[in-house]
């Protein structure tokens, strides 16, 4: 009688939290260290994480979220590849009770009742970041510059705010001209794609290449090379990430510079859900700290790097 009577309690100890997260795909190389990130930080915190990836596809995102709810969960987590089109499933969410948290992309719905937290970086604010990196470079540089942009996935909060950033800082300079912009959708091979489809249409006249993120620049980088020109050099390139291999593009003297965005939201995330359980509010907002790394400090920083 005592042991059954223990039962239950043992059983009752053993319960883990359990967090239903849809990652976007793998992309890029920060992608790949959003998930490492998640993963280790799950097993690090006790929690069982089911784990969907939705291959870059926003269907299969929403039917990994009610996949979640059916198997109740007590968290979802997801990063929504595009900004709309979440509303219905978070609707449904949110009839089963279940709280969902945000993490790195932001959706565009218009009752935020739908999640609790939404936890990544200011996308905004890296363009801007990008932005006034450039108007200084180009202090002293007589002339026009024409820039050609490799946009993110069409639709998705950083690429629509990594433009607008950008574009609200150059546009004080009628110098700066966006003479062509394109998505690439994060990838290196769409990025050098359309990379070369630029040189093709604009050849010499280009100045500067603006990417949404590095692995973009880096495929870039590549189709620049092989038309005989020299990244860097001939064209300034500019990206946001800050994944080591952009630092390696650095070191090499064919990137000159990367703003800081951290994939490293595993920690954070288990914490909210964390504090969700026991019942603590959570800020609706929660933002990354960042940094913006050009080219000349690329070998020092490099050791120190974790994605
Ligand atoms: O910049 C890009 C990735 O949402 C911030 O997605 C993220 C972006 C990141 O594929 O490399």
């Amino acid at each position: 009688l005592a042991f059954a009577a223990a039962l239950p309690m043992s059983a009752m100890a053993q319960k883990k939290i359990v967090l239903g997260f849809s990652q976007i795909g793998a992309e890029s190389e920060w992608r790949t260290a959003n998930t490492e990130s998640i993963k280790s930080a799950s097993k690090e915190a006790g929690i069982e994480l089911k784990f969907a990836d939705a291959q870059q596809k926003q269907e299969n995102q929403i039917k990994a979220i009610r996949s979640f709810i059916a198997q109740k969960v007590d968290v979802i987590a997801f990063s929504p590849v595009v900004e709309t089109g979440f509303e219905q499933v978070l609707r449904e969410a949110k009839a089963a009770k279940i709280p969902v948290i945000l993490t790195d992309r932001a959706v565009n719905v218009k009752d935020d009742s739908l999640y609790v937290t939404f936890m990544g970086s200011d996308f905004i604010e890296e363009g801007k970041r990008a932005g006034n990196w450039l108007v200084e470079k180009m202090k002293g540089t007589p002339g026009d510059v024409n820039i050609v942009e490799l946009q993110g996935t069409v639709g998705s909060a950083p690429a629509i705010d990594r433009k607008k950033g950008f574009e609200e800082v150059i546009k004080a300079d009628p110098r700066f001209k966006i003479i062509r912009s394109q998505t690439g959708d994060f990838t290196r091979a769409k990025g050098k794609e359309v990379m070369e489809a630029f040189l093709k249409a604009e050849g010499k006249k280009i100045n500067v290449l603006y990417a949404h993120n590095d692995d973009m620049a880096i495929g870039a980088i590549q189709a620049i090379e092989e038309a005989g020109m020299k990244p860097g050099k001939d064209i300034i390139i500019v990206s946001i990430d800050a994944v080591k291999g952009a630092f390696e593009a650095m070191m090499a003297g064919k990137l000159n510079v990367t703003v800081e965005c951290s994939p490293l939201l595993g920690p954070q995330l288990m914490q909210a859900v964390k504090d969700l359980k026991a019942g603590k509010a959570l800020p609706k907002r929660i933002v990354t700290q960042e940094s913006i790394f050009p080219m000349e400090v690329a070998a020092a920083e490099f050791p120190k790097r974790k994605y």
